[in-house]
């Protein structure tokens, strides 16, 4: 059955400048990308996206981490969608804990844990269907994904303030 899923290429992922090798070994699952765009991570953003990690004792290094305070100020948020999105791309990133990850994985060709306990891990992938559907609408608009992921409304916004080019 098709679905979709959210990937996250990890600010230390962009920083050793992996986004290359992630998006080649991701092709391997022949599934479909269905929106792509780099994100400065607020602290909001990171929080929301964490907000079952809240107990754990490497919380904030995690929403550091994440917002990119200890690499680059930037993640690469993207969509696949296809037969089995979710399983499929999870197998290809391997194992949280890179030293126990797969060593053909992304995660265990390019992870590694830092002296702090900050697992960095280079990439992010949903782990089932409810969370995919949360994490893709925290982080992306209905217009920015090129197939009808999930039911939309049309909503008045015109009254809210936004930057325009001039
Ligand atoms: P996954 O990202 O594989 O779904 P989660 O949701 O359990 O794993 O963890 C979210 C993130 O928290 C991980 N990607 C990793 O960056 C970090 N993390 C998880 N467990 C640990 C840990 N024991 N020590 C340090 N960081 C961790």
């Amino acid at each position: 059955m098709k679905e979709q899923t959210l990937i996250l290429i990890k600010p230390d992922g962009l920083k050793k400048s992996l986004t290359g090798n992630v998006l080649t070994r991701l092709s391997e699952t022949k599934l479909d990308i269905v929106a792509a765009k780099i994100v400065k991570v607020s602290r909001k953003l990171a929080e929301t996206h964490y907000r079952h990690m809240k107990k754990k004792p490497f919380y904030e290094e995690l929403i550091r981490y994440i917002m990119g305070e200890y690499h680059k100020r930037k993640v690469m948020a993207m969509v696949y969608w296809g037969d089995g999105a979710i399983s499929k791309v999870r197998e290809i990133c391997g194992s949280t804990d890179p030293e126990e990850a797969d060593a053909v994985s992304i995660r265990g060709a390019y992870g590694r844990i830092t002296t702090k306990g900050v697992y960095e891990n280079v990439i992010h992938a949903s782990t089932n269907r409810e969370e995919a559907e949360r994490e893709i609408k925290l982080w992306f608009e209905p217009d920015e994904i090129i197939v009808d992921a999930y039911p939309t409304k049309i909503a008045e916004t015109a009254r809210h303030k936004k930057r325009v080019w001039i």
